[in-house]
């Protein structure tokens, strides 16, 4: 009997849940003016005045083997580009446009150089492709409320020409699976109102994916994230439901679990300032304590996370954004085995922090102040050892002098013997193993 659709993905994401922590870079033509990948649609810009970041587009610092160095040492296992955003822009040597960066001054195929970059350094690869399209002549506009014309009737649309623009979208997917090796990521953004699922003949465009790579992993936008029938969140879902859910800039309280409260691959994304699309004023940058906090809460509830940068105009990944991969980085290197191939801990959520396990071993992320020994609640007689994670060295289980206190909740708790203090998170986020 062939394999259920769940089966598949189970199959299908196993690596993408070893892997746990990616890269997503949203890089084009709104690098230029350089206020968000969403500036046609919030200025209100035509085609025609969008047109002269087309003409003078030249990332001549653009070297994907510097962000592959950085993504790689900022220990993150895979990564995806903006294949082509919302305003349509192709990073790609697309035949079915000439809105591609090959017709800019630059003249190259950015994703393919992505690709052989990333692929180079051992990581995984993928691509975001937007369903949107604001520069597609057939894609409707007036009376969309995502698209920047929406209020002007002169870009009002027949709407049997859509019929024309899936076919260039269908088209632009196939070039993608057939023309740059193999893709482990499809990132579709978005659905909305009445565009979503079939609209967008989902169906025939995921027979059409499986067909060229069937173990690629495809997002859960092509449909419009609702719970009903046939979507990821449920235990039977169709064809084009997605391998995994995408919840953006939020860490969802309890995980992401279908109907029937089994876990489903998730991954959040998350933008590293409060951008995708680079933007030059924005300095909101998340410090690498509270990224690692993100990634472990994430790993917490059996999710991913794919960090965002926005490479400017030049082509460079912003400096503020390299120094923060790459204090997770030198994190990541000494407190990884706590992250990579781990699961949630099935255990309640401890006051001191959070959780994350890899067979018998559980990881307890010391994220709170604690005024001395932490508890761990329910473990009793279970701890054989404890060991700071970093650097091997040993913490006691022990049981409080005044546990009497607490008879009822017989608990072990930490402390560091040599110096009789007790393993505070710092800024370093503390990770005990515990075995
Ligand atoms: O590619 C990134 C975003 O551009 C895209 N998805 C991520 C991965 C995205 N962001 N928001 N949306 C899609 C949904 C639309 C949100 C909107 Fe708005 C709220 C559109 C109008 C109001 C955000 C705020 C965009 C413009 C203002």
């Amino acid at each position: 009997m062939s394999q259920s659709i769940i089966e598949q993905r189970t199959e299908r994401t196993k690596w993408f849940l070893q892997d746990r922590f990616g890269m997503f870079i949203h890089w084009g033509l709104y690098a230029i003016p350089a206020r968000g990948e969403w500036i046609r649609n919030g200025e209100r810009i035509s085609v025609e005045d969008y047109q002269v970041y087309f003409d003078e587009f030249n990332p001549e610092r653009y070297d994907p083997k510097e962000w592959a160095k950085a993504a790689k040492a900022a220990g993150m296992k895979y990564a995806v580009l903006t294949a082509k955003h919302h305003d349509g822009f192709c990073l790609f040597d697309s035949q079915l446009t000439e809105y591609k960066s090959t017709n800019t001054a630059c003249g190259r195929d950015l994703v393919r150089e992505f690709l052989d970059a990333f692929r180079a350094e051992g990581l995984k690869v993928g691509l975001y492709y937007s369903l949107l399209d604001w520069h597609h002549p057939d894609y409707p506009a007036y009376g969309d409320r995502h698209h920047p014309m929406r209020d002007n009737e002169e870009y009002k649309r027949d709407p049997e020409r859509f019929a024309s623009y899936l076919d260039y979208m269908h088209g632009q997917v196939r070039e993608l699976l057939t023309g740059y090796g193999k893709l482990d990521i499809m990132w579709f953004d978005f659905s909305y109102d009445e565009m979503k699922g079939e609209a967008w003949r989902a169906t025939e465009l995921m027979e059409m994916i499986r067909s060229i790579q069937p173990h690629i992993i495809v997002d859960n936008r092509l449909d419009a994230g609702g719970e009903g029938g046939g979507s990821i969140y449920t235990n039977n879902p169709n064809l084009y439901a997605g391998d995994f859910a995408s919840p953006e800039q939020i860490i969802p309280p309890s995980g992401v679990t279908d109907n029937e409260g089994n876990s489903i691959p998730w991954e959040a994304c998350i933008t590293l300032n409060n951008n995708w699309g680079y933007s030059a004023a924005d300095h909101t940058y998340k410090s690498a304590k509270t990224v690692i906090r993100k990634l472990v809460e994430c790993v917490s509830k059996n999710g991913n996370l794919l960090l965002n940068v926005g490479p400017n105009a030049k082509g460079e990944i912003p400096r503020e954004s390299l120094d923060i991969l790459e204090e997770v980085g030198e994190w990541l290197g000494k407190n990884g085995d706590s992250i990579y191939g781990c699961v949630e801990a099935a255990l309640p959520k401890p006051e001191w922090g959070r959780y994350t396990r890899k067979g018998n071993k559980l990881y307890a992320h010391l994220l709170e102040e604690s005024i001395g020994p932490i508890g761990l609640v329910g473990l009793a007689g279970r701890v054989k050892q404890a060991r700071l994670l970093s650097d091997g060295s040993e913490v006691f289980v022990t049981r409080p002098w005044n546990v009497h206190l607490f008879e009822k909740d017989a608990f072990f708790n930490f402390a560091r013997p040599e110096t009789a203090t007790y393993p505070l998170p710092d800024e370093r986020n503390t990770v005990v193993e515990l075995t």
